[in-house]
């Protein structure tokens, strides 16, 4: 037998061996009935040896969905709008990260937070004005700015209100968390568009506006202008969508979600940072000694389990994967690690390739689930040696007035019947 075929034997014997093992546990279990609701009980027509109904005459024409969309199967998937706040013109719409696998965000549930609701912009009548310290002053329509050299890089971002520190904290990942997304944006280096126009000495912050009803304005550090932020006009292969800033906005990777101004029209290079609303009555943090916490800017290390996670429910004993998604502002995530009891002990988790600068990293762990009860939570460790903390040890630094920057670990119980919800409620 050749080295290929045994390896062939060896892989397809172990299968059979996890099929069974798998089977035999179902069927041990209180849950057995679940492994059988495929067949037998009742019949049904389009399983095996039944040739099923969608195949006995051709499928939908060519043409009938011109722009494609998930299967109907799916309808459920979407994103989670919160159904007790008032969701008009401050709103927000959560991404259902517990139905998602990998790391991009598809742009139909990509999250969204607006403040003055979603700007319907003609990109002919779109244009982003430079002005400022800088030696000559400029106006780029959106076919000024594809000119420039084009880059595309995969990021994250997300709202610091994610969550925010006041209960009910929410049951499943997508109500805890789901204020983060991750995509390909393509666009032009923000450094390569102010080289154009010509910093000028004592240039120390850009002040950047939005063309919302709501005007947002935040002041950037001239440092991360000139490190990786971005000007980006495309997201996952196509245009922005209206509700991520089409067509036009400001991405600053790791800094948090208000900086990446959306409907971009105004880079204004200052010596001092605007104070705007949304740095001063808003995104800041008073501390327990008085002082403020203000410009905060890096989302910092943090990890939430996916699946399984609240609202799911577990049907079989034996073997159950646990995934989620780990990230850091600060750039790449160089650990996961992974606990089954209650925080007592922690194992490395696998990180799936690839591992990306302040992009989302799916990591994974093999555990099999006992049937008993459990907490199981992640703790994420960045290149910085930084580690996720737990929401007390995060209290105990940032006090009880804290809004923002919450990215504490989240633990999820599974009772004995196989039931996830948030331990942390
Ligand atoms: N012009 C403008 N930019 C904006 C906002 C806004 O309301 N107006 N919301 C900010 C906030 S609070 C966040 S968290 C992110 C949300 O980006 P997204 O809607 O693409 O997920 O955009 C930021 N940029
Ligand atoms: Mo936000």
């Amino acid at each position: 037998m050749s080295e290929r075929t045994r390896g062939k034997r060896v892989r397809e014997a172990s299968r059979r061996h996890f099929l069974q093992t798998s089977a035999a546990l179902a069927s041990g279990s209180a849950l057995a009935g679940l492994a059988g609701t495929n067949a037998l009980a009742e019949p049904n027509n389009n399983l095996p040896p039944n040739v099923p109904e969608w195949m006995k005459a051709p499928g939908d024409p060519m043409g009938s969905q011109p722009y494609g969309a998930p299967s109907v199967h799916e309808r459920g998937v979407v994103k989670n709008i919160s159904k007790t706040l008032q969701q008009y013109i401050s709103a927000s719409g959560r991404t259902p990260l517990q139905e998602l696998d990998g790391i991009i965000t598809p742009n139909g549930l990509f999250y969204e937070r607006h403040h003055g609701g979603v700007p319907t912009i003609d990109p002919a009548e779109h244009r982003l004005m430079l002005h400022g310290m800088v030696d000559r002053p400029l106006l780029f329509t959106m076919e000024d700015i594809r000119r420039f050299p084009s880059q595309s890089r995969i990021h994250f971002i997300e709202c610091s209100g994610n969550p925010v520190y006041t209960k009910p904290y929410g049951k499943t990942a997508s109500d805890l968390v789901g204020l983060v997304s991750c995509a390909e944006w393509t666009g032009v280096p923000l450094k390569t568009v102010l080289d154009e126009a010509g910093l000028r000495a004592g240039a120390k912050w850009i002040v950047a506006e939005g063309a919302d009803a709501a005007a947002l304005t935040r002041s950037i550090p001239i440092e991360k202008c000139l490190d990786d932020a971005m000007l980006v006009y495309s997201q996952n292969g196509e245009r922005l969508r209206p509700q991520q800033g089409y067509p036009l906005r400001l991405l600053l990777p790791g800094f948090e979600g208000n900086m990446n101004v959306k409907w971009l029209r105004r880079l204004k290079v200052v010596a001092e940072p605007a104070y705007s609303r949304e740095e001063t009555s808003k995104y800041t943090d008073p501390l327990p000694d008085g002082t403020a916490r203000e410009f905060s800017f890096y989302m910092e290390a943090k990890s939430i389990i996916t699946r399984p996670s609240g609202g799911q429910r577990l049907t079989t004993k034996g073997f159950c994967e646990i995934s989620g998604l780990a990230w850091s502002g600060h750039g790449t995530i160089k650990r996961v690690e992974v606990s089954v009891d209650g925080g007592n002990s922690w194992r490395d988790a696998e990180l799936q390739e690839p591992v990306l600068t302040r992009a989302l990293t799916r990591f994974r762990y093999p555990w099999h689930w006992d049937g008993t009860q459990a907490v199981i939570q992640s703790r994420a460790i960045d290149e910085t040696g930084y580690v996720q903390p737990t929401l007390a040890e995060l209290v105990a630094v940032r006090g009880l007035n804290s809004f923002y920057h919450n990215n504490a670990i989240w633990p999820w119980r599974i009772d004995a019947s196989g039931e996830v919800s948030n331990a942390q409620a």
